[in-house]
C-alpha cells in the first residue's frame, strides 16, 4: 500500500477542559517537528518533561513528551505524543505550533486508517476501537475489546482458510478432466461442504448477537388507534413515558424507551396509531411510524382481542423484519395469556395487567438470538452480519449449483466469490469509498 507522506496532527483528548490534553503527532515529519518543539527528541518510549514550544521559540506549555518511532507505533509510523495542560486554547496552539512546522490537522478518524494501511490493525479491529470507546454498557465494551483484540478477525480468517481449501480441493479436480469425476459421490468433498456450511451457521448467529450488543435490538410497536401500544411501552419499561388516554390518536410522536431483558438491550419504539383519514398531526406521526418501522429489528403489531381481528396486515414491513401479532387487553376479552399459534407468532397479553407479558419478554430475546456468549462474545457491526450473509449466499449457491448441474467449476466460482465477500469484514477486499465512509464516522484524533 502507498506510504503516507505528509504528517498529520490532533488532539487525541476531547475537546474542553481537563486536567492533562493529549496531542498526536505521526507521520515522517514528526522526528523533525518533535526536534523544534521540545529542543531535541525524546529517547523512544520514555516520558520525557520538556517545555513545548513554537517556530518562533515561544514557550506553550510544559509537559510530557513521548516519541514512537516508526514502526512500533499505533499508526505504523513515527508518532510524537504531547501531554500537556488540557484546556482547548492550550491544545489548540501546540496544534498550530505543529502545522507551522509542517504537519497538517488529521482528518476524522485518520489515525486508525493509518494504523489500518499499515497492517496495524484490519478493518474490525479499527471499527472495534470505536465501539470500545462508544459502547454503552460494560458487557459491550467487553465484547469490543476481544474485536479489538481479534476475536472476531480470527474466526472470519478461519473460514475464509477452510473456503480457500475447498476451493483448491474443487480446482484440483476440474484439471483433470480426463478422470471422469463424480463431485456428488465424493465423500471427502461432500464432508467439506457441511463443515463450512457449519461453520457459516455458527459464525453468523455469534455476529448476529454482537451486532445486538454494540446496537440493542430495535423493537417497533405499531397498530390501530387505542390497541394499547402506549400502555405497553410503559409496561415493558415500568415508565410512564407515553400518555395513555381513552382517545384514539393520543400518539403523535415517535416514543423510544431503553429496556434490559435478561442482558439484552431493548429500544422499544412507541408509535401513532395508524388509520385511514388522519388529522394533519396524526398524518405525520403515521409518516414517522412507517420510517420507524423500516429501521425495525423486529415488529409487534398490536391488536384489541375484544375486537374482531383486522383483516390481515395492511402495513408494508421490510423484508425480513420479524412481524409477531400482540392480542392486548386479554382481561376483558377472556383469552388465555401466552404465545398460540398460527400462521405467524400471537401473544396474548393485557397491557393493564400484566398478563402474558413474560411470554413476550422471552419472545423478544428468542426474535433477537440473544444468548449470553460468555467470553466468547465479540461486537459485530450491521456491515458485518450483511458481509457475513452475502458470503453464506454465495457458498450456499454453489452448493446448489453442484448439486443441481454437477458444475465444479460453478461452485469454485462461487467459493470465490464467498471469500471476496468475507474479505470485505476484515478489510482484505473493501472498496475505497466503503473504507472512506467507515473512517469518516471516527471522531478527530482517533
Ligand atoms: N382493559 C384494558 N385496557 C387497556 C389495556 N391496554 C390499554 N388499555 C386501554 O386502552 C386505551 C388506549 O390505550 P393506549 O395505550 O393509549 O393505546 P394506543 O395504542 O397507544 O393508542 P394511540 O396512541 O391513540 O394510537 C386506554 O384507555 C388504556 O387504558 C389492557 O390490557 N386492558
Ligand atoms: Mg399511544
Amino acid at each position: 500500500m502507498a506510504a503516507n507522506t505528509d504528517t498529520i496532527v490532533a488532539p487525541a483528548t476531547p475537546p474542553g477542559v481537563g486536567g492533562v490534553g493529549v496531542v498526536r503527532i505521526s507521520g515522517d515529519d514528526a522526528e523533525r517537528i518533535a526536534r523544534a518543539m521540545l529542543g531535541s527528541l525524546p529517547e523512544p518510549r520514555v516520558a520525557t518533561y520538556a517545555t513545548f514550544v513554537n517556530s518562533r521559540g515561544e514557550a506553550l506549555d510544559q509537559g510530557l513528551a513521548l516519541y514512537f518511532p516508526s514502526p512500533a507505533s499505533f499508526t505504523g509510523e513515527s508518532v510524537i505524543e504531547l501531554h500537556g495542560h488540557g484546556g482547548p486554547i492550550v491544545m489548540s496552539l501546540l496544534v498550530d505550533a505543529a502545522i507551522e512546522l509542517g504537519a497538517r490537522l488529521a482528518e476524522p478518524g485518520e489515525f486508525s486508517k493509518r494504523a489500518f494501511l499499515n497492517d496495524k490493525l484490519d478493518l474490525v479491529q479499527a471499527e472495534a476501537i470505536a465501539d470500545l470507546i462508544d459502547s454503552g454498557t460494560a458487557q459491550a465494551a467487553r465484547a469490543a475489546l476481544r474485536s479489538l483484540n481479534g476475536a472476531f478477525s480470527d474466526a472470519v480468517n478461519e473460514l475464509v482458510e477452510q473456503l480457500t481449501a475447498l476451493r483448491m480441493y474443487v480446482e484440483a479436480a476440474i484439471d483433470f478432466p480426463e478422470e471422469e469425476i463424480d463431485f456428488l459421490a465424493d465423500d471427502e468433498l461432500v464432508e467439506r461442504l457441511s463443515s463450512c456450511a457449519a461453520s457459516f451457521e455458527s459464525l453468523l448467529s455469534k455476529a448476529a448477537v454482537g451486532r445486538v450488543m454494540r446496537d440493542g435490538y430495535q423493537v417497533v410497536i405499531v397498530g390501530r388507534p387505542n390497541a394499547g401500544k402506549s400502555s405497553l411501552m410503559n409496561r415493558l419499561s415500568g415508565e410512564e413515558t407515553a400518555i395513555v388516554t381513552e382517545i384514539a390518536g393520543t400518539t403523535r410522536d415517535v416514543l423510544r424507551e431503553r429496556i434490559n431483558i435478561d442482558g439484552l438491550a431493548v429500544e422499544l419504539v412507541d408509535t401513532a396509531g395508524l388509520r385511514d383519514n388522519p388529522d394533519r398531526i396524526e398524518e405525520e406521526g403515521i409518516r414517522r411510524a412507517r420510517k420507524a418501522m423500516a429501521a425495525a429489528d423486529a415488529v409487534l403489531w398490536i391488536q384489541d382481542a375484544t375486537e374482531p381481528v383486522p383483516e390481515g396486515i395492511e402495513e408494508p414491513v421490510p423484508d425480513g423484519v420479524p412481524v409477531t401479532i400482540v392480542r392486548n387487553k386479554i382481561d376483558l376479552s377472556g383469552d388465555t395469556p401466552g404465545i398460540v399459534g398460527g400462521d405467524r407468532p400471537v401473544v396474548q397479553l393485557a397491557a393493564k395487567t400484566g398478563e402474558g407479558l413474560d411470554a413476550l419478554r422471552k419472545h423478544i430475546r428468542d426474535l433477537a438470538g440473544f444468548r449470553d456468549l460468555g467470553e466468547g462474545a465479540f461486537t459485530a457491526r450491521r456491515r458485518h452480519v450483511e458481509a457475513l450473509r452475502e458470503a453464506q449466499k454465495r457458498f450456499e449457491a454453489g452448493r446448489t449449483a453442484l448439486q443441481a448441474a454437477r458444475a465444479g467449476e460453478l461452485l469454485a466460482e462461487e467459493l470465490r466469490l464467498s471469500q471476496q465477500a468475507l474479505g470485505t469484514i476484515t478489510g482484505e477486499f473493501t472498496p475505497d469509498d466503503l473504507l472512506g465512509r467507515i473512517f469518516s464516522e471516527f471522531c478527530i484524533g482517533k
